[in-house]
């Protein structure tokens, strides 16, 4: 019958398919699948000779012949192309994971790193605090004339300004922001926010252009306290410092309050302490808030009283770790730094 083709080219046909199929199956590597393609489709290939034997096959049958030998030609290019992606993408996971860094090597000098003592006085301090029943409170470290000197009963020109070496910021009307000299403007800031009671304590940094020494820095810490409440004496003041200090200093330091002088509080006082060497260092400024502070942030000083208090937190705690050069906290030399 005209068009009918001979069986055995059929065979030979389908088995270069199964064959073929099966070799492709086989290959495991990119260079295999190609010597694979090189061995199905090239000159030598079953089905290229096939083709090239068109020639002997009756004129009838050349079309179903070369249709037969096209089928089978796409069939194997299609499974040499998708044996080809599995084969890339085994590859390239095959790469990643030889490229993969090792970072869990164990280093024999493990340092661990930890907060700078001032972090964890200033914590301790916290602490010790709000187990007082005490909050903790916040403040903006670039402030208004307003909030750092005025409300606090320092009026322009007021002779108490000239206590604080004060760094003034070029922004807007000269001399009116600054950075702020002391952590007492976040009194003003609570009792213009919140109603009394108030107990809190407002850690943060102060600035002021003094010298570097043994004693000072330009940028140091101090933790403030503010209480407002009704029937607030000069007894409660003294008995909160008395019971912080106990916390972080334990019972052998002896501590005391001198009358001193702050615009923003009367009476007031300078709080010291002694050294490990029976020294007296001062550690801070209190007092009861002035009755003008408190009507200057809206209270009636009629009906409530306070008291306030203000501590070098590095002064603290050169005094809890016996260290003599308040410098040592910012030169950041790894050997002072890993002893805490
Ligand atoms: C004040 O700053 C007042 N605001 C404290 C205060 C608050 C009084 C509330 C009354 C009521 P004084 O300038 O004394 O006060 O500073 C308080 C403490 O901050 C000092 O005792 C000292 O411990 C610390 N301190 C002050 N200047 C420096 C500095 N340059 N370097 C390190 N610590 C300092």
């Amino acid at each position: 019958m005209a068009g009918m083709l001979d069986p055995a080219l059929t065979t030979i046909a389908s088995s270069a398919v199964t064959d073929g199929l099966a070799a492709i199956d086989a290959a495991s590597t990119l260079e295999a699948l190609r010597s694979v393609d090189a061995e199905l489709l090239g000159k030598a290939a079953p089905l290229s000779q096939l083709k090239a034997s068109m020639r002997d096959v009756a004129p009838e049958q050349r079309k179903a012949l070369g249709q037969a030998i096209n089928e089978a030609r796409t069939r194997l290019e299609l499974a040499i192309a998708d044996r080809h992606a599995e084969l890339e993408a085994i590859a390239r996971r095959e790469q990643l994971a030889a490229e993969q860094l090792d970072l869990s090597e164990v280093i024999a000098d493990r340092r661990v790193g930890h907060h700078h003592l001032i972090t964890q006085t200033r914590e301790m301090l916290e602490d010790a605090f709000v187990g007082l029943g005490f909050t903790v409170a916040e403040g903006p470290e670039v402030e208004t004339d307003w909030y750092n000197f005025e409300a606090l009963n320092m009026p322009a020109g007021h002779s108490a300004r000239s206590m604080w070496d004060t760094l003034y910021l070029d922004a807007g009307e000269p001399e009116t922001v600054l950075l702020r000299t002391h952590t007492s403007p976040v009194q003003v800031r609570t009792m213009m926010r919140q109603e009394p009671p108030i107990y809190i304590v407002a850690p943060g940094r102060s600035f002021r252009s003094d010298t570097a020494d043994a004693t000072h820095l330009p940028v140091f810490h101090q933790i403030e306290g503010l209480v407002v409440d009704k029937g607030i004496t000069f007894a409660d003041l003294a008995g909160t410092i008395e019971a912080f200090v106990k916390v972080l200093y334990g019972d052998d330091r002896t501590t005391r309050l001198r009358p001193s002088y702050f615009p923003f509080t009367e009476p007031s006082a300078e709080f010291d302490m002694t050294t490990a060497t029976g020294e007296w260092v001062e550690l801070g400024g209190c007092g009861m808030v002035n009755p003008n502070v408190l009507a200057h942030c809206g209270l009636d000083p009629e009906e409530w009283s306070g008291f306030a208090f203000g501590f070098g937190i590095e002064r603290m705690a050169m005094q809890r770790h016996g260290l003599d050069d308040i410098r040592e906290f910012v030169t950041n030399d790894i050997r002072f730094l890993s002893q805490f």
